[in-house]
């Protein structure tokens, strides 16, 4: 017997095809046989292509397989297949709501595809009744429709759905983690138990991150759907067992987290536990990787240096898999982006996320140009960061508000200080990361503690780099500071803005061509005095 509908594991949720494209010339049977016997959780039986006897044939072979490991088996979209079978339920797919009879080539006006109600009515109480849902008003109805389940999506751009839907004219949208998480918030605020899976393009080196990061603190994902990882996979069984294995532990780089109440709790913490992290930033020398703009790759270099840390300007992607080993953070700073570039920073991100080592985002101009705009989205779509960090124009457009940037200069500011923090702090929740804004003030958050910190100088707007530089600063502050983010950036924001500070009272600096040096050797000061136990220049913070 299959686990009644309120005991369902949704964890993982193989949805079939059986193009040629995917499937191959293998028996579908067979392969969802192997993928449950490596563990699969949930079955949908999902064939554009087969007529209605074709359907109920095959179906009755899957449920063979399914009933012998006691999971669910649903049907997508047939209800008369389902019943046919007398299998656990049903998928409804939203583009099958309001187009059910006639509109594709394999379909026929006697085929039964019907809304949630209707099939309810049909399949009982007791059906596993499930429906597609990329937008809050979707997931809203079919939560008061009485939906068991929503299949939460299309996560990420995926080649299965185009081949599936192709034909369709309700393509949906790619809502990505920030997305499923609005819609998860809006299950939550609905009351109703009902469970979730997100889908499209998951696989093996994506499932963490998007089970971590759509995560809402009033609802988490259940599970996964997932066709081509398992179905197309060489060895499905392998596949199926990995993709359980990967559902079931945290992301490598969430692993290292302190619980919340370890972390710093408020300011005086953070300013206490500060120079321990530079010191360690000075007894560990970490290694920043730099993937940055050609502008600043030597004064970065300089600063990570002067700060404590070994800097490699390695803007090679593949090289990513050898560095990512070696204790440090990268910084992907995306000044002076290129088509190359934004492939090579992606592979690096893939490389440091599956290790768990830390990654800041410098989305340098984000707002300036339409393809800056889409390689921030590239960049976010294409793995964890586990600091961003930017000026108002660019957070502005991480966080997906159109703005036009005059080049890399922030533009005219326009919000309130109480406005810029919780656009920090709401980015930062949304991310399930810490952000960093720079500017008069700088607002830093990791989505629960927010705090602004007024220190550093204006001949900081008069150098170029200065806020790449940071981004670089706080890379080697994460590298040896995993476990609470906030305080890495925190403390990286204190080093650098302090010595900012110190260097531009020096007499010798008399404006920014001087500021320049003077910057670097107040930061390497910071580091030794720090290091040699004097923490004089830390009585300079003004963090609120
Ligand atoms: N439905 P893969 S995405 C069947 O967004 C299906 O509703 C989707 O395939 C939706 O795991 C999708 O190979 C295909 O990316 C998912």
């Amino acid at each position: 017997m299959a686990p009644a509908p309120s005991n369902v594991a949704y964890s993982l949720y193989l949805v079939t095809d059986s193009t040629s494209a995917i499937l191959g010339d293998r028996d579908l049977v067979e392969v969802v046989q192997a993928a449950v016997e490596g563990g699969v959780t949930l079955v949908q039986y999902r064939d554009k292509v087969s007529d209605t006897a074709g359907l109920v044939s095959t179906a009755k072979r899957l449920h063979a397989v399914t009933q012998k490991h006691k999971i669910p088996l649903l049907i997508n979209d047939r209800i008369d297949v389902a019943l046919a079978v007398g299998c656990e339920g049903v998928h409804i797919g939203q583009d099958d709501l309001g187009m059910c009879h006639g509109s594709q080539p394999t379909r026929s006006s006697s085929d039964l595809c019907l809304d949630l109600p209707s099939a309810r009515k049909l399949l009982g109480g007791d059906a596993i009744i499930g429906v597609t849902v990329s937008t809050v008003e979707e997931a809203q109805k079919a939560c008061k429709d009485g939906a068991d389940y929503l299949g939460v999506g299309t996560m990420f751009a995926t080649a299965t759905l185009a081949k599936v839907i192709a034909s369709k004219t309700n393509t949906k949208g790619i809502i990505g983690t920030a997305g499923t998480k609005k819609i998860l918030q809006a299950i939550a605020e609905t009351g109703r138990n009902v469970r979730t899976v997100s889908i499209g393009g998951i696989n093996a080196s994506t499932v963490q991150r998007v089970l971590f990061q759509s995560s809402h603190p009033k609802k988490k994902l259940d599970g996964v759907a997932i066709v081509s990882a398992i179905i197309a996979a060489q060895d499905p069984k392998q596949a199926a067992k990995e993709l359980l294995s990967l559902v079931k532990s945290p992301p490598p780089f969430a692993a290292a987290s302190l619980a919340n109440d370890q972390k710093a709790a408020n300011i005086e913490t953070l300013l206490e536990r500060t120079p321990a992290i530079i010191k360690e930033v000075g007894s560990k020398t970490p290694l920043s990787h730099n993937m940055t703009n050609l502008v600043v790759q030597n004064f970065a270099a300089n600063v990570a240096l002067a700060v404590g840390g070994s800097p490699i300007m390695a803007n090679y992607g593949e090289e990513a898999k050898d560095l990512c080993k070696l204790g440090g953070a990268l910084v992907i700073n995306m000044g002076t982006v290129t088509p190359e570039g934004l492939q090579n920073y992606a592979l690096a991100l893939k490389a440091y996320n599956l290790e768990g080592g830390p990654v800041v985002l410098d989305p340098v101009g984000g707002g300036a140009t339409a393809i800056r705009r889409g390689a921030v989205k590239t960049l976010l779509a294409a793995g964890y960061f586990d600091v961003i960090k930017g000026n108002e124009g660019e957070i502005k457009t991480v966080f997906g508000t159109v703005v036009q940037q005059k080049g890399v200069d922030s533009g005219a500011s326009t919000l309130s200080d109480l406005e810029k923090a919780t656009l920090v702090r709401d980015l930062a929740a949304r991310e399930r990361n810490v952000v960093v804004m720079t500017g008069a003030t700088d607002f830093v958050s990791d989505g629960q503690r927010t705090y602004a910190v007024k220190n550093g100088h204006e001949l900081l707007g008069r150098i170029t780099g200065s806020g790449c530089v940071l981004g670089t600063t706080i890379s080697l502050m994460l590298a040896v500071c995993r476990q609470d983010k906030l305080l890495a950036a925190v403390a990286g924001l204190l080093h650098y803005e302090i010595a900012a500070e110190i260097a531009a009272e020096r007499e010798d600096v008399k404006g920014p061509g001087t500021f320049v040096p003077a910057l670097i050797d107040e930061l390497y000061d910071v580091q030794k005095a720090t290091s040699g136990g004097d923490i004089s220049w830390l009585k300079r913070a003004k963090v609120e």
